[in-house]
């Protein structure tokens, strides 16, 4: 089998699977955040303001060398570019560039990150955390339970199966057990490493109910492209619902014995 058979009967097996056209699928994935759009814009503004700039260097290569064509200038010039002017030009083109692209990029970025990102919701407010722990090849959810407390009999325990509600900030804090993973959630432009003997957190609040994915954004072995959960977003109703049942179906799983179960650690208060 040819490279262009295999390519074509995993391009029309994937076509089965979803029902979309392939521009659809080159979508990015619905943002079901509140903060996702702040990724969103920056990455249109990023391509913008490149394609700008390839167009200006398109213009430049085939403009002159078209406007100094042979016929035209049959006696070839030969410069070093080290003249006052020239040096000038190129001084200004690379300013633009930087003052231009990577300085708006990184305000913007730094700006989001200072006043969103690394804003973390107060401990006092009435937030849901999740540990995660990530492993060859599965992720781990765990919630505190009744008591608030994590590691403890009551915990909710969750094998690729994340729970969550929207109009609540979630705070998670994410470890490995093996490798290097990372927690990634496409809907909400988001992701942290998840490292071995490190705590790491991210968080996000969510806008629309509904089964999304989770996925391992870090090439960890063999089936790293397995590793994915699913994140169902409920309304809050409908989260405390699941709580509720889940609560009674784990005072058993969560027996003292089983220590396995126990891989939580004590919640990190951010403030
Ligand atoms: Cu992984």
């Amino acid at each position: 089998m040819n490279l262009y058979s295999l390519y074509m009967k995993f391009f029309v097996m994937s076509a089965n699977a979803s029902e979309m056209s392939l521009w659809e699928r080159m979508k990015p994935p619905v943002d079901i955040s509140t903060n996702g759009h702040l990724i969103d814009s920056l990455f249109i503004l990023t391509t913008k303001l490149i394609l700008f700039f390839f167009i200006l260097v398109c213009i430049g290569l085939f403009g002159f060398s078209w406007l100094y064509r042979h016929k035209k200038h049959p006696k070839p010039l030969y410069t070093h570019g080290t003249s006052k002017k020239h040096v000038a030009i190129v001084a200004a083109i690379g300013a633009l560039v930087f003052i231009v692209i990577d300085m708006q990029i990184t305000g913007i970025s730094n700006r989001d990150y200072m006043e969103v990102y690394n804003n973390w919701p107060k401990e006092s407010e009435d937030i849901v955390r999740v540990e995660v722990l990530g492993q060859q090849w599965a992720w781990n959810f765990r919630y505190a339970g009744k008591d608030g407390i994590f590691n403890t009999e009551d915990d909710i325990v969750t094998l690729n199966d994340l729970r969550l509600p929207i109009g609540k900030k979630i705070v998670f804090q994410v470890s490995a057990k093996d490798v290097i993973h990372s927690f990634s959630l496409p809907n909400t432009r988001q992701k942290i490493d998840a490292m071995p003997g490190r705590i790491h957190k991210m968080w996000v609040e969510l806008t629309k109910p509904g089964v999304y994915e989770v996925v391992c954004a870090q090439i960890c072995g063999t089936f790293h492209y397995r590793m994915k959960a699913t994140m169902t977003v409920y309304t809050q109703e409908d989260f405390n619902k699941w709580q509720d049942e889940m609560q009674q179906r784990t005072s058993f799983a969560m027996e003292k014995e089983s220590a396995d179960l126990y891989w939580g650690w004590k919640w990190i208060a951010n403030n």
